[in-house]
């Protein structure tokens, strides 16, 4: 089944009933009321509509995204609100954004549309009204490039209430993007199709100032009720459901926390960035390697997804995607391989597998990108790139088996978690000894596999339990993690309800939706 980007988005306004799970409902109803009161103690009025989008758990597919490859993740009911009034703008000037937000650490702000760029943002300040900015820009841009935005903007309230755990791993950061961008597109009047607004938001998070891939801002606006997706970006942006087949034991994911913060917008340059660079340097020095034919100056950089079919073509094209990954994948880690080194690569080392100068490396693989490395671990990174791509279509498989699922369902798949997990610390050198620690006592409190989720680094781990033995794992991990590094909030009623976030089953939510009737 697959899930129809080109629905016209927002398709129709829905309620709460509509997007909440029933034992859900009554939390949010009450929440709603609050965001409600809030802003008409604000701004003198109630909202119009609300916008709304989910962060996400990751269950397979890390850092593979902006290497072209495809992704697992579930949409989680955690997410972002965004209370909306439509204004009157003033006289002949610009139309205003007012942005305020229920949790007083982020102050309010306004900001005026600007007729050239629409409005401007400064990725290298972290500001937290960046984001709903990149979700502006990013349908603004989006529309006039459909040409579709002879309308002329409007003045708008905005008030954002979140419960999406920031800084965890379970992006919310792409919630408030793909948020604020639905809630700009209904307050003006627009109409996009999913993936045209799935497009706006993974393009206008990049003015936030990190090169993400498109996984988060894709299961947040297409995430269908009750199940995960697997998203492709190539050819194009396209969805299909993920159905866990009938077995002896429902799977469950347990979001847990390891309590390391990991600004990515902070460590971007150490980080992630570079890891965009190095597998982006991978595929060049690969493509190199197998004697590619000869790219235009200004072609698209090389990802190493995009390498894959220079590859098959240098075999003369036997059965690629979909149909044959395994047997594609292998032969591209094989040829990760032959064609680089195990030993990480200075500039210069590169440049000279390239054949350029390294000033001529730095502007076509680094460019505006802000990174900082003296080298590049090339060989680990492309490594994992094609197992781990590898292990989400064999998740896949796994689960379009037919039922009663005649192996171990929670065995083979939590295997697949582990082996991901594995090689997210050894190859890609995004985990860290909290998410090692954290993962480790889960696999012995009963989890079948047990990862890291999202960037890394530290943030959240994600564990699949069977549903039977949810509370027993969740009192087993906090007894030996959360009460180890933390004795004194053993027994403080406080700090044992601040745990509610940090240790969490989340049912697989729907994606991003207008809600008017509350
Ligand atoms: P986080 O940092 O967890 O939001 C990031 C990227 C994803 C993907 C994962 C790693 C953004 C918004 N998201 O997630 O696209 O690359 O890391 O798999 O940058
Ligand atoms: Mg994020």
């Amino acid at each position: 089944m697959s899930s129809d980007l080109s629905t016209e988005f927002p398709p129709s306004v829905a309620s709460l009933v509509d997007v909440y799970p029933t034992d859900l409902l009554e939390f949010q109803t009450a929440r709603y009321a609050q965001l409600r009161a809030a802003f008409e103690k604000r701004f003198g009025s109630a909202p119009d509509f609300y916008a709304r989008s989910p962060g996400r758990v990751n269950l397979i597919g890390e850092h593979i995204d902006y290497a072209g490859y495809s992704v697992l993740p579930m949409a989680i009911d955690r997410d972002v609100v965004i209370a909306v009034k439509v204004v009157p703008t003033e006289g002949n000037s610009n139309a205003k954004v007012v942005l305020a937000n229920t949790d007083a650490r982020f102050p309010e702000r306004s900001f005026e549309h600007e007729p050239e760029g629409h409005v401007s943002i400064d990725g290298k300040v972290h500001e937290w009204s960046n984001y709903f900015k990149c979700g502006y820009k990013g349908v603004f841009e989006q529309l006039a490039s459909q040409n579709t935005s002879k309308n002329t903007p409007v003045s708008f309230y905005a008030m954002v209430d979140g419960t999406v755990p920031a800084g965890a791993g379970v992006s919310s950061s792409s919630a408030f993007v793909c948020c604020s961008a639905l809630a700009t597109l209904h307050a003006n009047g627009g109409k996009l199709n999913k993936g045209a607004l799935t497009n706006a938001a993974i393009q206008g998070e990049r003015y936030a100032g990190v090169q993400c891939g498109g996984m988060d801002q894709s299961i947040s606006i297409m995430a269908p009720v009750g199940s995960p997706l697997i998203i492709h970006f190539t050819p194009t942006l396209s969805a299909e459901r993920i159905v866990f087949p009938e077995s002896k034991s429902t799977p469950v994911f347990v979001i847990a926390n390891t309590l390391v913060v990991a600004d990515k917008h902070v460590t971007a340059p150490i980080h992630y960035n570079l890891r965009v660079v190095e597998t982006r340097l991978a595929a060049a020095i690969l493509y190199k390697y197998m004697n590619g034919p000869k790219r235009a100056d200004d072609a698209k950089l090389l990802t190493l997804r995009d390498l894959q079919d220079t590859y098959l073509a240098s075999k003369g094209n036997p059965a690629g995607f979909p149909g044959n990954e395994q047997t594609v994948l292998k032969a591209m880690s094989a040829l990760v391989e032959a064609g680089l080194t195990e030993t990480p690569y200075t500039r210069e080392q590169a440049a000279e597998a390239l054949k350029i100068t390294v000033e001529e490396l730095e502007r076509r693989y680094i460019g505006s990108i802000n990174i900082r490395a003296d080298t590049f671990s090339l060989y680990l990174r492309a490594k994992h790139v094609y197992e781990e791509s590898l292990r989400v279509y064999q998740f896949r498989d796994v689960c379009a088996k037919k039922a009663p699922y005649s192996g171990d369902l929670l065995n083979d798949l939590g295997s697949l978690m582990n082996d991901s997990q594995i090689s997210c610390r050894a190859q890609f050198d995004c985990s860290c000894k909290e998410i090692d620690e954290l993962t480790s006592i889960a696999r012995k409190a009963g989890a079948f596999g047990s990862r890291l989720t999202g960037a890394g680094w530290g943030g959240c781990t994600v564990s699949l339990v069977a549903e039977e033995n949810v509370a027993a794992f969740i009192t087993k991990v906090k007894e030996d993690y959360y009460f180890k590094h933390w004795p004194q909030w053993k027994g403080d009623k406080d700090a044992e309800a601040r745990m509610e976030d940090y240790i969490f089953a989340s049912k697989p939510s729907i994606g991003a939706a207008v809600i008017t009737n509350t």
